[in-house]
């Protein structure tokens, strides 16, 4: 009898145990009101892998429990038990069983067009509209729009949530296009201070590219495998291309950049060794190039006409997961996986022409030129590596390996300046802020503005007589500094800022800036 009693009361307790650790019933229960039933994103963002492995700051287990603050996020910390919490937190990042479909119907359902927004025929403000800065602000996901003379500013505007990468400016430096990792692009109208419109062009997506004619804006996507490719204008698709290698296998884009001599957008993907152009030349036979070669454009169905996008797909001899350009945009330096070395591809030809010695795993993204003597250098970070590297670009010969505090992430110059400012993003020396002399190739000053606090990105103004530095924290500020004396002229509180972007600097491709 006792022990028939044992049994059912250890059977019942089990199975209130595994009652108690149903992380799907309990993220329906929890979760799916705001973060979507097939944990897509609503009015919370996506809880998926992509999203959260690259959550920093507290895991995933602590915001369930305690919640987040300065967003609408709860914890749950009374109604979950620690046990469940785990199992939930585990569930969340567990991939996707499948992806929904997300093409051109879905894309366009999700597009919301401000109904109050109104167009303006001049500026609602009197500051010289290149010398506009914008401040994204990471802390609680907004925008902070700084007159780039007096850095009042001039408006701060929510925007979708996790941004990343650079906004995209239209070529007048009017309308800004910003991409959120769930796959968010919002237009922005500086003139008139006012949100445009919103539409959902991805699921998880890594960054936005512009045609040089302004009309088109691409979206690399990791989920699902497409580049979509928007009109700027409304916001409306063009056109949603799977992306998929030569021999069929489905690829993630790494990042789309533009290549504006080219007219073509240049992919890099993460699952194939290719690199793909895309063609937005509205050139009746497609024979424009700017390298006078047109043979290998693949056009996806029979009729070249009516293909507004073909694809020319280049095999590579790697991985290339990051890319810098040279200034023509005929050579495009990429990174190889391994991240021992990196290689030089000449689009004209779709071959490559050298190898380029670049252990530590370069930023090329973040990489930035600048003349040096006879020759353009082009010098990047290491994400693996407390170096900077330093290429002539017409040999493709490292010429310096700088030194530094740490591996870092971004850099800068203006070409006023005789400055490059390199931050140490990783490590203790995450405080420090170099300041290298562009002709010596030498570290002059180390700067240490806030103590134990991260410190990292740069922008310029217009003029180059100023940097904005971002002093990379919750309760952060950006510094502005006098580029020629280094001293901080003001401070401006702000949310974990994280780029800032000048109007000018970005669509004149300023050769300190990277594109
Ligand atoms: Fe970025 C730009 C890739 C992690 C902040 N980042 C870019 C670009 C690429 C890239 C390809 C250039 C796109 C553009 O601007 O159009 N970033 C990657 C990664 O692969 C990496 C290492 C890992 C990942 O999960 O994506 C990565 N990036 C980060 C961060 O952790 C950062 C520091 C914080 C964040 O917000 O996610 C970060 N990335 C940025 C910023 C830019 C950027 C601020 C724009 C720099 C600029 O000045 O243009």
């Amino acid at each position: 009898m006792i022990r028939s009693l044992t049994l059912v009361l250890a059977a019942s307790m089990s199975f209130a145990a595994m009652a108690q650790a149903d992380p799907r019933a309990d993220y329906v229960e929890f979760c799916s009101d705001c973060h979507d039933a097939n944990r897509l994103g609503g009015t919370g963002p996506a809880l998926i892998p992509q999203t959260l492995k690259r959550m920093r700051g507290p895991k995933v287990e602590a915001v369930i429990r305690d919640g987040r603050v300065t967003t609408q996020m709860p914890g749950f910390s009374e109604d979950l038990s620690e046990e469940r919490i785990a199992e939930l937190a585990t569930y969340l990042k567990t991939p996707l069983e499948a992806v929904p479909p997300w093409g051109e119907e879905q894309i366009m359902a999700s597009r919301v067009m401000d109904e109050d927004y109104a167009s303006v025929d001049a500026p609602v403000w009197s500051s010289d509209p290149m010398n506009i800065t914008l401040a994204v602000e990471t802390g609680d996901h907004h925008v902070s729009v700084l007159d780039g003379d007096t850095f009042e500013v001039l408006d701060r505007f929510a925007t979708p949530f996790a941004v990343h990468g650079g906004p995209k400016f239209d070529p007048n430096g009017r309308f800004v296009f910003i991409m959120s990792r769930d796959g968010w692009v919002q237009k922005y109208d500086i003139w008139a201070l006012k949100q445009v419109g919103r539409v959902r062009a991805g699921l998880n997506s890594r960054n936005i590219a512009m045609s040089g004619d302004g009309k088109w804006l691409a979206v690399a996507n990791y989920l699902p495998n497409t580049l979509t490719i928007l009109s700027t204008d409304d916001l409306s698709v063009a056109e949603v291309h799977d992306v998929k290698g030569k021999d069929g296998t489905p690829s993630r884009v790494s990042a789309v950049y533009q290549a504006p001599p080219r007219e073509s957008f240049v992919l890099a993907l993460k699952d194939v060794p290719e690199i793909w152009e895309v063609s937005y030349s509205k050139h009746p036979d497609l024979n424009y190039f700017a390298g006078g070669l047109a043979h290998d454009w693949k056009i996806e169905g029979p009729v070249p006409q009516d293909t507004r996008f073909p694809i020319r797909k280049i095999t590579t001899p790697d991985y290339l997961d990051d890319f810098f350009f040279d200034q023509t945009y005929e050579y495009v330096m990429g990174a190889s996986r391994k991240g021992e070395d990196g290689l030089v591809i000449d689009l004209v030809i779709g071959q490559k022409v050298a190898d380029l010695e670049l252990a530590g795993m370069p930023h090329l993204g973040s990489g930035i030129t600048w003349q040096h003597g006879d020759s353009t250098v082009m010098a990047t970070p290491h994400l693996k590596d407390a170096t900077i590297s330093v290429i002539d670009m017409s040999t493709w010969k490292t010429v310096k390996t700088i030194p530094t505090e740490g591996p870092g992430f971004f850099m800068r110059s203006h070409k006023n300046s005789k400055y490059v400012w390199a931050d140490v993003f990783f490590g203790p020396n995450k405080d420090v802020m170099h300041i290298i002399d562009k002709e010596t190739l030498e570290i002059v000053k180390s700067m240490r503005p806030v103590p134990g606090a991260t410190v990292a990105h740069v922008e310029f103004t217009k003029d180059g007589s100023h940097a904005l530095v971002s002093v990379w924290e919750d309760d952060g500020e950006v510094l502005v500094y006098d580029a020629e004396t280094l001293e901080i002229v003001k401070r401006l509180p702000m949310r974990k800022p994280s780029g800032k972007y000048n109007v000018w600097n970005k669509i004149t491709f300023e050769e300190g800036t990277s594109h």
